[in-house]
């Protein structure tokens, strides 16, 4: 009843706007991956010295049983005590049976690092929607916990559209090697080994579940610099 009664004093503050739109990344073939990361801007994330960043565990507060399911970031703060960083940089969003966004069919309301998660029954032709957990990126130390770090991967030149480090071939190109869930990312240039966050060059993805791509076409100069990837996995998968 608590949960309830919280979710609809937080729906009110909520119908202001409307900004969703889920980003498709492509593989280098043009085709689509179920991945809910945003591409990232140069400088991103912004004043944090690193590039590295990790992801916050699962949370589940809510359910759709009511108007629809409400994983309100202040609402997962209450609830979760400390363990989400005060600005995360990225939000993802899974149906409890482990199913993307895109997989699941349903239209989302809002998915954002400002306000949090909400999927509402009454966008959704069907009569609700899915049951959805929520994670956060952020910057360590945060996430902390102990960290294994794969080998180094540099899977692709950018003599092509780019330099395509993406997760999903990375795993399909290694198999076994990398960890269902990376918490981290580290990109760095193959040459003088300079972190991916300082080149400057803007990045059709950049995250710990898609993987690092520089497309030679998003550039001003029109050109990639080479990047190598490594993932920073939980030890004890
Ligand atoms: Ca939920
Ligand atoms: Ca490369």
């Amino acid at each position: 009843m608590i949960k309830l009664l919280s979710v609809a004093i937080v729906a009110g503050l909520l119908f202001a706007e409307s900004n969703q739109q889920a980003t498709k990344i492509t593989d280098e073939k043009g085709t689509g991956l179920p991945l809910p990361i945003r591409p990232l801007i140069p400088g991103w994330p912004g004043s944090f010295p690193t590039n590295i960043q990790c992801w916050t565990e699962w949370f589940d507060r809510d359910d759709p049983s009511g108007t629809g399911d409400w994983e309100i970031l202040s609402g997962l703060r209450k609830a979760n005590p400390g363990k989400i960083c005060a600005k995360p940089t990225g939000i993802e969003a899974e149906t409890l049976s482990g199913l993307s966004v895109a997989a699941a069919g349903d239209v989302i309301y809002k998915s954002d690092t400002t306000q949090g998660f909400i999927c509402r029954n009454a966008d959704q032709s069907k009569k609700k929607c899915n049951d959805y957990r929520v994670r956060f990126s952020c910057h360590p130390p945060f996430c902390g916990g102990g960290v294994c770090w794969t080998r180094w991967y540099d899977r692709d030149n950018p003599s092509g559209s780019g330099d395509w480090e993406l997760l999903s071939s990375l795993k399909s190109e290694n198999p076994g090697e990398i960890c269902d869930y990376p918490m981290y990312i580290e990109a760095v240039t193959t040459d003088t080994a300079t972190p991916a966050i300082i080149t400057g060059e803007t990045f059709y993805a950049y995250s710990p579940t898609d993987g690092l791509v520089c497309r030679k076409k998003d550039q001003k100069s029109g050109v990639c610099r080479d990047y190598k990837v490594r993932f920073g996995c939980p030890c004890n998968c």
